[in-house]
């Protein structure tokens, strides 16, 4: 396969609720889209999961523009390539920047899995035909309006719920939730609010049978968590310290979590993330797909990722319809009985909806 042809859509969408965290509130959401061509004819979609500020990781809208155009693209136009994974090798000289890389690689997984007429769950070696889903739910300005949110999507059929903890936010409102929900599965993320010298709070945590702790500490850090690991009996989930399976690798070994959260952006593509699910499968690490506010194409790729057999806690995959009032694919992504069904079409799965694609597209640039 050759790519010869690569177009950057930036898009701009609104999202039905905002979402907040410690660091602010999401609304309008700035994000990539990539297509690429290969000589064939045939199209592949990847989307780039960064934000427009680096809140979450160093990456940006403008960084991932930065590094696809200048570096990222040029590298992979027109090189003979007969598998998906020789993209990262490809881009192995460039210095972390996943997300970009994520963003291009995934199309050319789409692109494979159509030359070879089969859904990209099976190119990967997924097993499941329907995969569990929980939901994340963002910072609600009160705790009655938390449980009432967390209502409402139980009764959507959604299988955990998580919800973001902050210092001052976070033994009273979980205490609260269990006494509302005292057998829902639940568990926390606190996105790396919290240090050691919060010992105290987060040994406090372990008496509400939390599923697991998320990144409660540095973004960057494996080794105070596996100090934490030590004091604490609820299973601490890593999200933003693990960027690469050579991070996965080093956690395990230190015990630095008991759980991973893998999301194929933050890892830098679709074969990072299979290596990082193989390894922890072998381990007897459990692992889950997080999220990242994805628009449909993001979404289907890790619906076709979690159909992998070591994702075996639902994850944080949701409903097109929880996010969007329309979603840029067809069919839209569906929650019944707390389940996605895996596609089993070509490709992706889904088909990509063009019109929605240029109602929300506010700027385009074609690279060949
Ligand atoms: O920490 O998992 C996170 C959203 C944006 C950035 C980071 C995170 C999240 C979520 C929501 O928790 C995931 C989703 O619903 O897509
Ligand atoms: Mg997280």
């Amino acid at each position: 396969m050759k790519i010869t042809k690569v177009t950057i859509y930036t898009m701009k969408m609104h999202m039905k609720s905002p979402f907040t965290t410690s660091f602010g509130t999401l609304q309008n959401k700035i994000f990539l889209l990539i297509e690429a061509k290969d000589e064939s004819g045939l199209t592949g979609w990847g989307e780039g999961v960064a934000f427009d500020a680096p809140w979450y990781t160093e990456e940006t809208v403008k960084t991932m523009y930065h590094m696809l155009e200048d570096f990222l693209i040029p590298m992979l136009l027109n090189k003979e390539i007969t598998h998906p994974d020789e993209v990262s090798q490809l881009f192995a000289p460039i210095r972390r920047n996943q997300m970009a890389k994520s963003a291009i690689e995934g199309a050319v997984w789409d692109i494979y899995a159509q030359q070879r007429n089969i859904p990209l769950s099976r190119a990967l070696g997924g097993v499941s035909d329907k995969i569990e889903v929980g939901i994340s739910i963002g910072l609600q300005n009160t705790t009655e309006e938390l449980l009432t949110v967390i209502s409402g999507f139980l009764q959507e059929g959604y299988k955990r719920i998580k919800v973001k903890i902050k210092p001052g936010n976070d033994v009273e409102l979980i205490r609260s939730i269990r006494s509302r929900f005292p057998d829902v599965p639940l568990m926390a993320d606190a996105n790396s609010a919290y240090t050691l010298a919060d010992m105290e709070t987060l040994k406090a945590l372990d008496s509400f049978n939390l599923m697991m702790i998320e990144q409660p500490l540095a973004c960057d850090d494996i080794v105070d968590h596996a100090r934490l690991q030590k004091e604490i009996k609820t299973p601490i989930c890593l999200d933003e310290s693990i960027t690469s399976f050579e991070d996965a690798r080093k956690a395990v070994e230190l015990g630095s979590c008991k759980v991973i959260n893998i999301k194929i952006g933050r890892v830098g593509g679709i074969t990072e993330a299979k290596k990082i699910h193989d390894y922890c499968a072998e381990k007897e690490i459990p692992v889950w797909c997080g999220g990242m506010l994805e628009a449909g194409i993001g979404r289907a790729h890790n619906i076709a990722l979690t159909s992998l057999s070591n994702f075996v806690m639902p994850g944080d995959t949701a409903a097109s319809n929880r996010y969007w009032e329309e979603d840029i694919i067809m069919p839209e992504v569906t929650v019944e009985d707390g389940f996605i069904t895996v596609p089993t079409t070509v490709g992706i799965g889904y088909e990509v909806n063009r019109a929605a694609i240029e109602k929300y597209c506010i700027a385009i640039k074609h690279y060949m």
